[in-house]
């Protein structure tokens, strides 16, 4: 019977160590947390990583630059910061909502810019590599898991490569053509809610940009 009530007691002890096992050093969508600029800020991207960092993402109204730039908190299932977590297994993906255009990232392209500090904390400053566009949040993934903490951030992306194919090219002018003088996003390359002449030098200077 004492030996009974004694190994009990073991497995009790040890389905306890096991989930505290589980949970320690181990993100927590739920928990961990990301943030990004005010006013609905959009970045400017190109496949060879020479767009906007996130300190000049652009927003409505405001002529000038604006800062995007992502922080991410990362805590464990006790709410403990999980340190030098790998860059490249925290990335950025668009949420994927239909009519909401077709930003793509090339291979490792939006991936942190380090690993978490002592404090659990990243960030997202340098340009992505990255083409297409999206009005749809965008969302911060941890080892292929999106964070459940928020139903993403408020960050739209657009692009000189505007088919999103990965390439600035020959291919990407006709819906440039095509949205001049409207408030068409997926054209309007330095964002400011129109697309006319001052969107031109970013669709040139961005020609031939390829992801790497
Ligand atoms: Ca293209
Ligand atoms: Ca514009």
């Amino acid at each position: 019977m004492v030996l009974r009530k004694l190994t009990g007691v073991f497995s009790i002890a040890l389905v306890i160590g096991a989930a505290s096992f589980a949970v320690a050093g181990v993100p927590d969508l739920f928990l961990s947390t990301a943030t990004t600029g005010a006013g609905s800020p959009v970045m400017y991207n190109l496949p060879n990583g020479l767009g906007s960092t996130f300190a000049q993402a652009r927003a409505l109204g405001n002529p000038n630059p604006v800062n995007a730039t992502i922080t991410l908190t990362v805590l464990d299932g006790g709410s403990v910061p999980v340190a030098n977590f790998s860059a490249a297994d925290m990335w950025l993906e668009k949420a994927v909502v239909a009519g909401t255009g077709n930003f793509i990232a090339c291979n490792g392209g939006t991936t942190a810019d380090a690993n978490t500090n002592a404090s659990g904390v990243t960030t997202w400053v340098a340009p992505l590599r990255a083409g297409g566009w999206s009005t749809a949040n965008t969302v911060v993934v941890i080892n292929g898991q999106p964070l459940t903490s928020s139903a993403g951030l408020n960050l739209r992306h657009n692009s000189a490569d505007i088919n999103g194919d990965g390439t600035v090219n020959v291919a990407d002018i006709p819906y440039f053509a095509a949205d001049f003088g409207t408030t068409t996003f997926k054209s309007d390359l330095i964002f400011d809610g129109i697309v006319n002449v001052a969107d031109v030098p970013r669709l040139a200077s961005g020609y031939g940009a390829v992801c790497p």
